[in-house]
């Protein structure tokens, strides 16, 4: 699984034992859903995931793909978009809200088809680096847990018809709130 982003980079939380502050230092934003890392582009709020078979620069494709979101507060600005190898979208489905510090899941299997990219849109805002967001309002949303099948070695597609034929099977909106 290889990320990239129209961003700057990303970044990976650390513990706050180091120079790097756990949590990208909003502590009071966010929690790991596995501790103790969370992942975010930094930049942008857009994270494009592409499959390769492992160990080679061969591209493959995945079947299944999901991960968990934190602190999504506002509807309809996170999402996942799956694409095919044509790359023509195939499913999209926005996260669900979790509120302040809250853990969603999002994820999509495809029957009949396969997953070329994964376009992950993480809220509205941005983080540019640690401690520093895009702008102070709009909402702010990182990564957790990836979960995908494993990638196999992309083949031609028989057609976009069959591929369209692609649904969700699991979606499942986590709330731990904290009072
Ligand atoms: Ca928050
Ligand atoms: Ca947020």
């Amino acid at each position: 699984m290889v990320f990239s982003t129209p961003g700057t980079g990303f970044l990976v939380s650390a513990n706050g034992g180091g120079a790097t502050p756990a949590l990208f230092g909003f502590g009071n934003d966010f929690q790991a859903f596995s501790a103790q890392k969370l992942f975010t582009a930094t930049g942008s709020n857009i994270t494009d995931v592409s499959f390769f078979v492992p160990g080679t620069a061969q591209a493959a494709t995945s079947t299944a793909f999901g991960l968990v979101f934190v602190d999504v507060e506002v509807g309809g600005l996170s999402r996942l978009e799956f694409f095919d190898a044509g790359n023509a979208l195939i499913y999209s489905r926005d996260v669900l809200v979790a509120g302040n510090q809250g853990l969603s899941f999002l994820g999509a299997t495809v029957s009949g088809g396969t997953i070329s990219r994964v376009r992950i849109t993480a809220g509205l805002n941005t983080i540019v680096a640690n401690g520093v967001l895009g702008n102070p309002n709009d909402d702010v949303v990182v990564m957790d847990d990836f979960l995908y099948a494993e990638p196999l070695a992309a083949v031609p597609e028989p057609s976009m018809a069959l591929l369209a034929a692609a649904g969700l099977i699991l979606l499942v909106g986590l709330a731990k709130l904290r009072s």
